[in-house]
């Protein structure tokens, strides 16, 4: 049975990868090992793009590396294409195992020709018209009330849909986060809240973020239940997130539920060597002791069918495989003509935007004395 505010994170598979309590039926080694490969190939998508960021090919990145559990476990816990998933910018893990094509994801990183946006977005800030996961936004919690709205929404037309909002814990300081949190509560939306709370906001951390002892027990102040989960325990995770989804669905109102997890590496390429700055070596060490994809290794382990080096190599390298053909495939579409940054919203360009629109065509055929790039 799980139960809301609890004092310690509900878990289901010790740091060791020996079950804490029973494991439920559906976690089947085949479950299990599924749920590692999408891990890992999420883990390698970060190592790749990290690598593009460095050749200049993309412009910002922000890696989920340590945080896969969490998202991996909330894909598998929801109607993909039925519920709407209102993302924040760390969430291209939680779009990949949604099934988002790779290629769209990294069309959208490299604002090519492909790109459904045509590089109008920042980098890594992608939508997925197919898996209703809502176009990204860098503002913190400015998801938060649409969110909310998408649920009363919902919950008006009478249609069997959820509306998931992610966000990090830096998020709950946001007053749109407490807004927000506040419309579906009072109006009972079907809403599930999920904070993956990887406890730094960039260089903040959550001791210095909130005086609250934890991110869930906000909930209560909103009359909704809140669940606080060992975000780096896949099986935790989706039992819980099931769980929730289900008592949403039942009627039963929005919930808040709070992941602990850890960000291993820094948090955008704006911000390297994350540890030198502002956090102890050691601290991202106990961390990285406490991978969710080692603790599902480890897991199989444990019950008997593990994944062999060979395996794991494989599918690192079929990862590596996959992002070099799409990069390559994406990249040949081209890269968008400046002119369309005026295109798709007006029908009759305002007179600044038709003056810069004229200023950058003249500095495109070197008539504005800055020499010709057309
Ligand atoms: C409204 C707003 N204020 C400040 C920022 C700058 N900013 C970008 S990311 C970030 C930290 C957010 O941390 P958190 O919500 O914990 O998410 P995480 O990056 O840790 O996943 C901040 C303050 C912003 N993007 N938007
Ligand atoms: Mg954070």
């Amino acid at each position: 049975m799980i139960q809301p505010f609890t004092p310690e994170p509900i878990r289901f598979v010790a740091e060791d990868g020996t079950p804490v309590q029973p494991l439920p039926a559906r976690f089947t080694p085949e479950l299990l090992r599924e749920l590692h490969a999408l891990m890992l190939r999420a883990r390698e998508f970060d190592r790749k793009l990290i690598t593009l960021l460095r050749q200049g090919r993309t412009t910002f990145y922000a890696q989920s590396s340590g945080m896969e559990a969490t998202q991996v476990g909330l894909a598998r816990s929801i109607r993909v294409g039925h519920d709407w998933v209102w993302p924040y910018y760390r969430d291209h893990t939680l779009g990949l195992a949604m099934g988002v094509p790779m290629a769209e994801l990294l069309s959208q990183c490299l604002g090519t020709n492909s790109d459904s946006s045509r590089g109008r977005q920042m980098p890594h800030h992608f939508a997925a018209q197919a898996q209703n996961f809502v176009s990204i936004s860098s503002s913190i919690a400015s998801q938060v009330p649409p969110a909310a709205g998408n649920a009363m929404a919902q919950k008006y037309l009478g249609v069997d849909e959820l509306t998931v909002c992610t966000f990090g814990d830096g998020a709950t300081s946001e007053g749109d986060w407490h807004a927000g949190l506040n419309m579906a509560g009072a109006a009972k939306a079907p809403a599930m809240f999920v904070c993956e709370n990887n406890q730094w906001a960039i260089s903040t951390s959550i001791r210095e973020q909130t005086a609250s002892e934890t991110i869930h027990i906000k909930a209560k102040a909103y009359g909704m239940p809140g669940y606080y989960v060992d975000g780096n325990d896949i099986v935790a995770v989706m039992e819980v997130c099931a769980y929730v989804a289900d008592q949403i669905r039942a009627g039963h109102g929005p919930a808040l539920v709070e992941c602990l997890t850890y960000r291993v590496g820094s948090h955008s390429n704006a911000d390297a060597d994350a540890e030198k700055h502002y956090r102890t070596r050691e601290e991202v060490e106990e961390w990285l002791g406490r991978d969710p994809i080692t603790r599902v290794e480890k897991l199989l382990e444990h019950l008997g069918h593990p994944v062999s080096a060979e395996e794991r190599a494989a599918l690192i390298a079929q990862t590596h495989r996959e992002v070099d053909e799409q990069v390559l495939k994406a990249e040949a579409t081209g890269q968008p003509d400046w002119r369309i940054m005026f295109e798709d919203v007006y029908a009759d360009l305002p007179g600044h935007l038709r003056d810069q629109e004229a200023f950058l065509r003249a500095e495109q055929t070197g008539q504005n004395g800055q020499g010709g790039r057309a």
